[in-house]
């Protein structure tokens, strides 16, 4: 594979990513450190090693996902190829006047899978299945296996994107694809009564390139039509994207198309446009050899200013290119061209704000999670440093004393010994409560009634006449999930408290050193739901009041969605729920054997000097010796809580001169 050498100080977005995947494995790497330490030193618990597999694998599959949309021939598929292909020497997605991409096309790689091109048939829109749910039955796609070395053989087989197929209207109403396209040129709508029609729903490339290998996952749309019937995109693809390139091209400005699409789909609330690019296209076409390029980037300015304006979005994330002379001047290394195409620029914005961003977010997520579980570790060594001191303080002053002292200290660590022994069983009937909760919460957040509410909803749904019933149908929905996630909130809250004052008890009775629950909402899954039934709201403002039977289907798959997104919300929010639940319960039992045990031992070695099994002497020197452990395990945590945090702490710059230095060696 051939390596195009940038200009230098121009990080291209390859090259950044490549810094970012680089940090991200560094600081896997430490983390891994911290997780041999702590079981070369026993410290390790069934919940711990859990909790930093999960922290572990998140660092690894992290994903950053860009997708293209636009209306149709305005140069996504051709701007894919020139940022990330061009490589390869040719253009690989097909790219052609007129509709060329007729599905979805995923870029990703997933090491699980050799290279191939996976294709899911357009009949299984007839199921109200989504895709995302179609990708667990890997039966179901036609895999064409890729010969990644071929760059002849890859064009050929990128062509199936294109594939479409005739076939009557009736069975395209089937697939719900015909409502809107019935409007459009691009409809293939012909005299006969068939319709042509994408032969594929989806299409997912498996492939080792190097930045899919680390993680990015592009995404490349069909124009216009294509996104109003897959409501996925709309619901689930887009608002999850990191990022999203809104693509117009110069010689049609923005049309009413361009901005319906904008408009239905990509536009934002001001200031939450964050990971919203527009990217004016074909600029090349401005030149037309009579004017001076000050006569063109004053064209090109004009153009920009007015579409920021049009579309509202700040002006530093409009950009313009011509992806076509962007691909052919990497091909021919023709640098002069390459700049004037204008397509390092937004490669450089794009890496400029969009890895930063990330890792900004990556960043703080292990920082609290690593935090959390290194001061579990630092609370137990604490704790443990605190009773040795304890024992030693107790058993020097025995020095010199006769065996009547001996005896009234063995009585004292008993009674504290059975002080505490009371306490847990207060503790064992809150954890009996607390279980009690648990179940509650989880009735709330279950699935199966979940499940149940939206196959009574689609029901009903089916047996509308009218918009009315069918509104009222699914807003019952949203009602009763919406009621649900407030009950489950509620419960959190409850357990929150009475957890708070058992933390409080074993602090103030028993010195134990607890720093309180961390704190739990749902209020983050709270918000995404109501992002769900906000579009699902606006979905239903264009309906009119006449409920037509494609509508109706149109409106079962949409709601299908949405209600498999809903799924997906609750799904995550189980989890993390239940990852609170143990992180609540998982110390306090940690600290409170730890506490047992430690009295137990107090007892064991008064006496053992009562009944002079162990001189006084030997039995200090013994403390004596796990006191210096205990503190240079303290130290230790220390020295890795450090490294931790300066790796953290890196930007990607470091690892990217490495990066950069991998890639002059390999060229
Ligand atoms: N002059 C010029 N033409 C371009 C440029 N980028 C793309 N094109 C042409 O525009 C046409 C459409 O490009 P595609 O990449 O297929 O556009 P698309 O947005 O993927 O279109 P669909 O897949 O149909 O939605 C092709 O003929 C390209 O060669 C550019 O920068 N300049
Ligand atoms: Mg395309």
């Amino acid at each position: 594979m051939k390596m195009l050498n940038l200009p230098p100080g121009a990080a291209s977005l390859a090259e950044r990513f490549q810094g970012y995947s680089a940090w991200r494995s560094t600081v896997a790497s430490r983390i891994a450190a911290y997780r041999r330490w702590l079981q070369e030193n026993e410290l390790v618990d069934a919940q711990t090693e859990l909790r930093i597999g999960q922290l572990l694998e998140r660092l690894g599959e992290d994903k950053l996902t860009i997708a293209f949309v636009a209306e149709l021939s305005r140069g996504k598929s051709e701007l894919i190829n020139a940022i990330f292909f061009a490589d390869y020497g040719r253009r690989l997605l097909p790219s052609s006047s007129g509709r060329t991409t007729m599905c979805p096309t995923e870029l990703q790689w997933d090491a699980q899978l050799a290279p191939c091109l996976r294709l899911l048939p357009i009949e299984t829109r007839a199921t109200n299945v989504t895709t995302t749910e179609f990708k667990k039955f890997p039966e179901e796609w036609r895999v064409v296996p890729l010969d990644v070395g071929d760059a002849e053989a890859l064009v050929e087989a990128f062509q199936q994107v294109r594939v479409t197929k005739r076939v009557p209207i009736e069975e395209a109403k089937h697939y719900g694809m015909f409502l809107q396209h019935a409007s459009s040129q691009a409809a293939g709508f012909a005299a006969d009564g068939m319709v042509e029609i994408p032969s594929w729903r989806h299409a997912v490339i498996n492939f080792p390139h190097p930045l899919l290998e680390q993680g990015l996952v592009i995404l490349d749309t069909p124009g216009l039509n294509a996104i109003g019937t897959e409501p996925e995109l709309t619901l689930n693809v887009l608002p999850n994207a990191h990022a999203v390139l809104f693509i117009l091209a110069v010689d049609t400005g923005v049309s009413k198309t361009d901005a319906q699409v904008w408009n239905d789909y990509l536009a934002t609330a001001p200031g939450r446009n964050k990971g919203r690019y527009v990217v004016v296209n074909k600029i090349d076409t401005l030149w037309d050899g009579l004017r001076t390029e000050e006569e063109i980037g004053g064209e090109i300015a004009g153009q920009l200013s007015f579409v920021a304006d049009v579309l509202r979005v700040p002006t530093e994330q409009v950009l313009a290119v011509s992806a076509q002379k962007g691909l052919v001047a990497k091909i021919t290394e023709d640098h002069l061209l390459l700049a004037r195409s204008r397509l390092p620029e937004l490669e450089h914005t794009l890496s400029s704000q969009l890895i930063p961003g990330k890792q900004a977010l990556v960043r703080e997520t292990t920082r609290h999670d690593v935090g959390d579980l290194l001061s579990n570790t630092r609370s137990i060594l604490e704790a443990r440093l605190s009773g040795v001191l304890e024992q030693l303080a107790e058993l020097r002053s025995l020095r010199g004393k006769n065996l009547d002292v001996v005896e009234e200290m063995m009585r004292k660590v008993r009674a504290e010994k059975e002080e505490f022994e009371r306490g847990l069983a207060r503790f064992q009937a809150t954890r009996g409560v607390f279980s009690q909760l648990t179940n509650t919460l989880f009735t709330h957040l279950g699935m199966d009634a979940l499940n149940e509410q939206s196959r009574r909803t689609l029901k009903a749904m089916t047996r509308s006449r009218f918009t009315r019933t069918l509104r009222g149908a699914m807003t019952g929905y949203f009602d009763g999930v919406r009621e649900k996630l407030e009950q489950a909130g509620a419960v959190i809250g409850e357990i929150q408290q009475m957890m708070e004052a058992m933390y409080r008890k074993f602090s103030v009775q028993h010195g134990l050193r607890l720093t309180g629950p961390q704190p739990f909402s749902l209020f983050r899954y709270q918000r995404e739901f109501e992002r769900l039934e906000r579009t699902y709201r606006r979905q239903f403002d264009t309906l009119g009041a006449m409920l037509t039977h494609e509508k109706l289907t149109v409106m079962q798959r949409f709601f299908e969605t949405a209600a498999s997104q809903v799924r997906r919300v609750y799904q995550y929010a189980n989890r993390e729920v239940e990852a609170w639940l143990r992180a609540v319960i998982a110390p306090m039992e940690m600290q409170i054997r730890e506490h047992q045990t430690q009295l137990r031992r107090r007892l064991e070695s008064v006496r053992r000097i009562h009944h002079a099994t162990d001189t006084l002497e030997d039995r200090i020197g013994e403390l004596e010796q796990v006191e210096t452990t205990l503190l240079h395990q303290l130290d230790a945590v220390h020295h890795l809580a450090n490294e931790i945090e300066r790796v953290l702490e890196m930007d990607e710059a470091p690892s990217l001169e490495a990066a950069r230095a991998t890639r002059r060696a390999a060229a």
